[in-house]
């Protein structure tokens, strides 16, 4: 898988959103669904530990199922949780949209350098997600501008595709929409999940932990750095060969691509 190097030219850049784009998770999805729990009068309350065990399932329907089933006793599950579960994702929706729209929550270092840079020179861009759509144009208002909403020409998210991550489903959605092959393109993550959904497209894929994710495997990918970093703010470099690069700039991301 992706071990040889790329013959054909970049011509896209396919981010994920949380945890790579920005630190969504901690402070704004986990706060937000137990805004929502509270709302609906519920004693569920997702700590900051509980949480980065649920985030071994991608969206927050499923996530919210998959705690039900593994983290309570069967007694205790609603009745009605299979409508429940939609109701309190709405909330849930509500509350992060209005969390994201305070300005709360930043892009991680270098991402509006990089996106800048891939504008300027001519690059597309698309988005592949697990989270809602209303979060992802929401977090674009908020952070880069209303603009930027339409800097990316696929944003590909949430149920958009039955299948979400691990699954390359939302990866090959977005190259259909672009009618670019996987190997023109090259894919940013952050999680396990979201490398075997990029390398599960064929994509090569770079890497940006964050402390929910910096031990999980990223067998696969071009470079692990712990962020994109900035020209004064240098990244560090976990795995890969970024040929004395300090920070992530579209001449690193082309080397990558090359590689
Ligand atoms: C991250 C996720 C999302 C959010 C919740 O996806 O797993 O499910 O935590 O979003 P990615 P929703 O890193 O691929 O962006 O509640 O809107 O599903
Ligand atoms: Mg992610």
């Amino acid at each position: 898988m992706n071990t040889q190097s790329s013959n054909a030219q970049l011509k896209a850049l396919i981010f994920d959103v949380d945890g790579t784009l920005s630190n969504t998770e901690r402070d704004g999805h986990r706060v937000a669904f137990n805004q929502a729990f509270e709302e609906y009068n519920m004693d569920w309350h997702w700590s900051v530990e509980t949480y980065g065990e649920l985030l071994a399932v991608t969206g927050g329907k499923e996530r919210m199922k998959f705690y039900t089933e593994h983290f309570m006793d069967k007694e205790d599950i609603p009745g009605n949780i299979d409508t429940l579960i939609p109701e309190l994702h709405q909330a849930k929706t509500r509350h992060y949209t209005e969390l994201l729209s305070t300005g709360a929550i930043p892009l991680r270092p270098g991402v509006e350098r990089l996106i800048d840079e891939a504008r300027q020179r001519g690059f597309r861009l698309a988005i592949a997600t697990t989270t809602t759509p209303e979060n992802v144009t929401t977090l674009l208002e908020h952070t880069l501008g209303i603009d930027s909403i339409d800097w990316f020409e696929v944003i590909a998210a949430g149920d958009i595709v039955p299948a979400k991550k691990p699954a390359p489903d939302i990866y090959q959605y977005a190259l259909d929409q672009m009618g670019l092959s996987a190997d023109e393109c090259i894919a940013f993550e952050d999680s396990e999940n979201g490398i075997k959904s990029s390398l599960g497209a064929s994509l090569k894929t770079i890497i940006t932990i964050n402390d929910y994710t910096k031990d999980h495997d990223f067998s696969g990918a071009s470079t692990v750095l712990d962020q994109m970093g900035e020209p004064d703010k240098n990244f560090s470099v976990i795995t890969g060969n970024v040929n004395g690069a300090t920070y992530l700039d579209c001449d690193l991301v082309i080397k990558l691509h090359q590689q």
